[in-house]
């Protein structure tokens, strides 16, 4: 029988690439049910060609589901997606409300897909998107050579920050478009005023190094998620990692570079080979011929691309990578789709 799926927060920014996914992806969905707080109820939404109305969320649309995709904000899913388990659906949950729960498993269907069987909660969870822009290259290297540390610095685009991030620089943009502005300390800070949006300074013609909300001893909780979201997916729970997390004036596509150090010595001849082969990653790294990723490119892409592929000048387990990926997408919700679809097989097989 084809499995009823709900899609809670289907109005949102990764609920609409969600939609697109399913409608791209093999259709082996019964019902798809699409759901939204009270304020967007009545809206129509396309999903497999089809116009489907959006029902407010409530317990009784979970009734007859069997996998339920939640993109909601964390203290709805904190509510809801216990709700959705109890009445019998499988969540899978891209917040950040459940991924470091014991009883959760937090899944990447190309690193640990064997993960998403034991979930006794009934939920799923699916990691940040910084971790998913880099971690099936790291989970590659890993299966090959160990991973002992990582370093990484994150250059994150401002639709991680929803809706209001995109707008916000949109806004911005048009602001300094034509201006001498960012050529003075603080010009660019007073003409922006207080309209920094999601974000504490002005994110045109700037970067900024903050992502997230304050932690203990000045760290972002963004910089915690990927640390401890990434110990928890390669199954590496005192895996050394250093974590920097910054703004980019960049629409959609996270990028990030990475220092990797191996349980043994690597060569970028071997380390090639793994990234060419492995699923869902491109290796796109020829720079005499100025072929490297950049988020321009990669933007509306599944895989993760790596470039920039070097040994460590000074260790010789070690190797320095660029990564970028589309953080709407493997970054959201294609990476929820995979997990949904893997629990669908249960249902099918
Ligand atoms: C950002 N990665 O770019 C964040 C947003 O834990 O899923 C996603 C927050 C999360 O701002």
């Amino acid at each position: 029988r084809r499995p009823t799926l709900a899609v809670v927060g289907a109005t949102g920014s990764v609920g609409g690439v969600l939609l697109q996914i399913l409608s791209q992806h093999a259709d082996i969905w019964g019902e798809i049910r699409l759901v939204a707080s009270a304020r967007s109820a009545g809206r129509k939404l396309t999903v497999r060609g089809e116009e489907t109305e959006v029902v407010a969320l409530t317990e009784s649309v979970f009734d007859g589901v069997d996998v339920a995709m939640f993109d909601v904000p964390d203290e709805v899913a904190a509510q809801w997606a216990p709700i959705a388990a109890s009445k019998g659906a499988v969540v899978v949950d891209n917040s950040a409300a459940f991924r470091l729960d014991d009883d959760v498993p937090l899944v990447v269907p190309e690193v640990n897909p064997h993960a998403a069987r034991v979930r006794p909660r009934g939920i799923v969870a699916n990691p940040n998107c910084t971790t998913l822009s880099m971690i099936v290259a790291i989970g590659a290297l890993h299966a090959e050579f160990g991973l002992r540390e990582l370093v990484v610095s994150s250059y994150q685009a401002v639709s991680g920050a929803g809706r209001a991030g995109v707008e916000t620089l949109r806004a911005q943009l048009s602001l300094v478009a034509g201006t001498e502005l960012g050529t003075s300390p603080g010009d660019l800070r007073r003409a922006v005023g207080d309209a920094t949006g999601p974000f504490p300074e002005p994110v045109a013609l700037n970067v900024v190094p903050w992502a997230g909300s304050l932690r203990e001893d000045g760290w972002s909780s963004e910089e915690m998620k990927v640390r401890d979201e990434s110990r928890k997916i390669l199954g590496l729970p005192e895996l050394p990692v250093a974590v920097t997390c910054v703004r980019v004036p960049v629409v959609t596509t996270h990028s990030l570079t990475v220092h990797a150090r191996f349980q043994s010595e690597v060569t970028v001849g071997r380390a090639r080979e793994i990234l060419a082969t492995a699923p869902g990653v491109v290796l796109f790294d020829d720079p005499a011929a100025g072929e490297f990723p950049t988020p321009a490119d990669v933007v509306g892409t599944d895989p993760t691309w790596v470039g920039r592929v070097r040994r460590s000048l000074d260790d010789p387990s070690g190797l320095e990578l660029f990564v970028c990926g589309d953080n709407l997408r493997k970054g959201a919700a294609l990476n929820t789709a995979q997990i949904a679809e893997l629990i669908a097989a249960e249902f099918t097989a």
